[in-house]
């Protein structure tokens, strides 16, 4: 059987991405939709080697779509998933929108698969944030070994996750810097290229912002509510790819050596660790991989039970689209469609 797929956000860097992966892992889909706003009807996408026209996401009947993979931002989803799930389509959403909605999963296939089951009330399930979903991926396996008290985390995270604006601002101004020309902020508050900026999403009103928030509550809702994390968000003038520098105090003791063993055979992780120049990842060598990669590996003798590593990955594919369509293989291999139920 195959099944009737809707990309909602098809024009954007992650909707992009979506169709690429649905192809790539050639998804069991007899339909796959494109949708975007108005704005967009008409326009081409690819997917594989098809060419899809765009449809507008406000005359678009989704009654006989099986899954629709959301991506137009927080507010189209607040407007649009509910509506959705009620006609039976399972929306599987990358906003922030539902992420912290009791009856909405919220799904790292690596960390937490079996909480899937939980999305009926809705028919929405919830992608995390890019840089929660690359940092629980190489944490689960090593709470699971040694049971994790607390994380300090600080990222290094790409202009992509910014959205497709925010990548030709970079190169704007990268480019306005070399020919002396006027250099245009409206997407970042100061300038981005060469430089980093300390601000990602709103400011809340203890002095974090909403992106470093996210992160200790979405590690909290899929790996352990009782895991403190703390966070520094950063952007910076890379435009695919995230990349965190995270301590962490366990419970018991782990070693470097113990903890690069059972990250290696762990689900989603590659371990790149040569202590040695360039033995290491960087976001522009994970930009279009799957995997999350974790280098430098290290005992911190400044705390007891004390770990010190770096994570990076694709954040556009496992920090988005990739996520979702693993979380899509998930609802049909476990037979969850309203479809499959029906024809059971
Ligand atoms: P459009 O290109 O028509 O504006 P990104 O995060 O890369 O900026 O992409 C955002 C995606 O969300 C785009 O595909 C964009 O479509 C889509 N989008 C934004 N607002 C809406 C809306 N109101 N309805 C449907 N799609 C939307
Ligand atoms: C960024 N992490 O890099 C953000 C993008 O809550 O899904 C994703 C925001 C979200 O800007």
């Amino acid at each position: 059987m195959g099944y009737k797929v809707a990309v909602v956000g098809a024009t954007g860097n992650v909707g992009r991405e979506m169709l690429d992966i649905l192809s790539e892992r050639a998804f069991p889909a007899d339909e796959v939709v494109a949708i975007a706003s108005r704005r967009s009807a008409g326009q081409e996408v690819s997917f594989g080697d098809k060419i899809l026209k765009v449809k507008a996401l406000d005359s678009y009947d989704f009654s006989d779509t099986d899954i629709c993979l959301m991506s137009a931002g927080g507010e189209t989803s607040k407007e649009w998933s509910p509506r959705i799930g009620q006609t039976g389509c399972v929306v599987i959403d990358n906003s922030s929108a539902f992420r912290y909605h009791q009856d909405v999963p919220l799904i790292v296939p690596e960390v937490n698969p079996d909480a899937i089951h939980g999305f009926s009330k809705l028919n929405i399930i919830a992608n995390p944030n890019c840089s929660t979903a690359q940092l629980v991926v190489a944490l689960k396996p090593l709470h699971d070994a040694a049971t994790i008290k607390r994380v300090v985390v600080a990222t290094y995270q790409s202009v992509s996750g910014a959205g497709k604006d925010a990548m030709d601002e970079l190169f704007q101004q990268t480019r306005s810097v070399f020919t002396a020309g006027e250099i245009k902020a409206e997407k970042f508050t100061k300038r981005i290229a060469f430089n980093v900026i300390p601000h990602i999403d709103v400011f809340m009103e203890d002095g974090y912002t909403k992106e470093e928030w996210k992160m200790v509550a979405e590690t909290k809702k899929m790996l352990d509510p009782k895991i403190k994390l703390t966070a520094t968000a950063v952007r910076v003038p890379v435009f695919i790819g995230h990349a965190e520098a995270v301590n962490v105090e366990f419970e018991r003791p782990i070693t470097a050596e113990q903890a690069t063993q059972i990250l290696r055979s762990a689900p989603g992780l590659m371990v790149v660790d040569k202590r040695e120049p360039g033995g290491y990842m960087t976001p522009h060598e994970a930009a279009g991989e799957d995997a999350t990669y974790v280098s430098r590996i290290r005992e911190d003798a400044t705390v007891e039970n004390g770990l010190n590593f770096w994570c990076v990955a694709d954040n556009l594919r496992k920090g988005a689209a990739l996520n979702t369509v693993q979380i899509a293989e998930m609802l049909v291999n476990r037979k969850l469609l309203k479809r499959q139920q029906a024809a059971a």
